[in-house]
């Protein structure tokens, strides 16, 4: 048997800062289309739908036909679709699902209430799927609490579902954790809520699968559904299907002191960091131009072309330019004791600086929106103030050469 896995769909929305010709291509919507058509032409046996599936804030009743009719195609192609609703679509998903005969699409865990679904091939069981659902937007309780664990034990694998947020103890949008998601008797866990996908090994793994298609730049890197396959009463890791047309990334490219400023040589540079890194068939760049140069004004006027370039596959969105003019740091330091102070600054931020940056960091860090999301701490260089500090020192000893 093989189940397609996603969650975080946001059927109404479109993904922003897109360029107008893409529109069309980056509405989730279209996206869902092409899922459905993946799914059937995979002869996948088994949709999963782990909530936010409709966006609350975007169009619904335009979501609402489309969402529809895929599910009709998948059912007329043998394929059957379950799902539990997130916080966005506590009240929109029940009623779509009253519209279709379980068998078709059958909402799991309607108020709040654990709902088991056994699937069998040829009269016999070979999978239970436990869903839970919201039953309103705001969730402050853990829904893992009330799950009934006496009844999963008869050997035949459980795949549960609940969308929530794993790792956010106060989270309004039902808070998970990942340990006692591990300690329940299931074989594997679908979550959904978080659009970046993680994966955590073991017996249950537990899958979030991100939003199968990216809505901003927010949500670098690679999205796509999941696929795995039951055969012989085990479930297997999942793996990526469907990967999303669109991808939002950053590029470094670092231009050295020696190369002559020319548009080509730097539209070909970008290019062949596309070609090595980016495999989306739509990819919008955040673009970082590094290094040191004796013609930063060319350089700038190269970079400032970028945007009229319309590359098939790629766009830039937007350029940070960070290429300082060659500077011989220690003859500056020589010329008089302000520069010197500055120099020593650039080469290391003095340290009651750097102590009340850490602090700053710190509180960041502490914050919940980071804590839970699988994001890295946040460090000293991502702070856009150190940056902006070392780029006025340099500015400032560039006026005094
Ligand atoms: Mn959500």
């Amino acid at each position: 048997m093989k189940i397609v896995l996603t969650g975080d769909l946001h059927l109404g929305c479109t993904s922003t800062r897109i360029p107008e010709e893409w529109r069309q291509s980056c509405r989730t919507v279209q996206a869902w289309q092409s899922l459905v058509d993946a799914v059937i032409e995979a002869k996948a046996d088994l949709l999963l739908l782990s909530g936010d599936i409709l966006d609350r804030r975007n169009q619904l009743w335009e979501a609402m036909g489309p969402l529809q009719q895929g599910i009709e195609r998948l059912s007329q192609a043998g394929v059957r679709c379950l799902a539990v609703s997130g916080n966005h679509d506590a009240s929109s998903l029940p009623d779509l699902a009253s519209q279709f005969p379980e068998e078709t699409f059958l909402l799991l865990g309607k108020d709040g209430k654990w709902q088991r679904e056994t699937l069998c091939v040829d009269g016999h069981p070979v999978l239970h799927v436990d869903g839970w659902s919201f039953p309103a937007s705001v969730v402050r309780n853990d829904p893992t609490l009330d799950y009934p664990e006496s009844s999963a034990q008869d050997g035949i694998p459980v795949l549960a579902m609940v969308h929530g947020d794993p790792g956010v103890p106060d989270s309004k949008y039902a808070p998970l954790s990942l340990s006692r998601l591990q300690s329940l008797p299931v074989s594997a866990w679908l979550l959904g809520h978080i659009h970046r996908s993680a994966y955590t090994e073991g017996s249950p793994w537990i899958l979030m699968p991100g939003s199968p298609h990216p809505l901003d730049p927010g949500e670098p890197g690679a999205h796509h559904a999941w696929v795995c396959d039951l055969s012989e009463g085990r479930l297997s890791p999942p793996l990526p299907f469907c990967p999303a047309r669109l991808q939002y990334a950053a590029l470094k490219i670092t231009i050295s002191s020696e190369e002559t400023a020319s548009a080509e040589l730097l539209r070909n540079k970008i290019q062949q960091a596309v070609e090595e890194h980016l495999t989306a068939a739509m990819n919008l760049i955040r673009l970082q131009l590094n290094g040191q140069s004796a013609e930063i004004d060319a350089w700038q006027e190269c970079a400032e072309n970028l945007k009229d370039w319309s590359p098939e596959n790629f766009r830039i969105e937007k350029v940070e330019f960070s290429i300082h003019p060659l500077l011989d740091l220690e003859e500056v330091a020589k010329a008089g004791p302000v520069p010197e102070l500055l120099v020593n600054a650039l080469e290391e931020l003095p340290q009651d600086l750097l102590d009340r940056l850490n602090d700053l960091c710190d509180s960041l860090n502490r914050q919940t929106v980071f804590s839970g999301k699988e994001l890295n701490p946040l460090e000293l260089s991502d702070l856009p103030l150190t940056r902006l500090l070392e780029q006025n020192l340099r500015k400032t000893l560039e006026q005094l050469k």
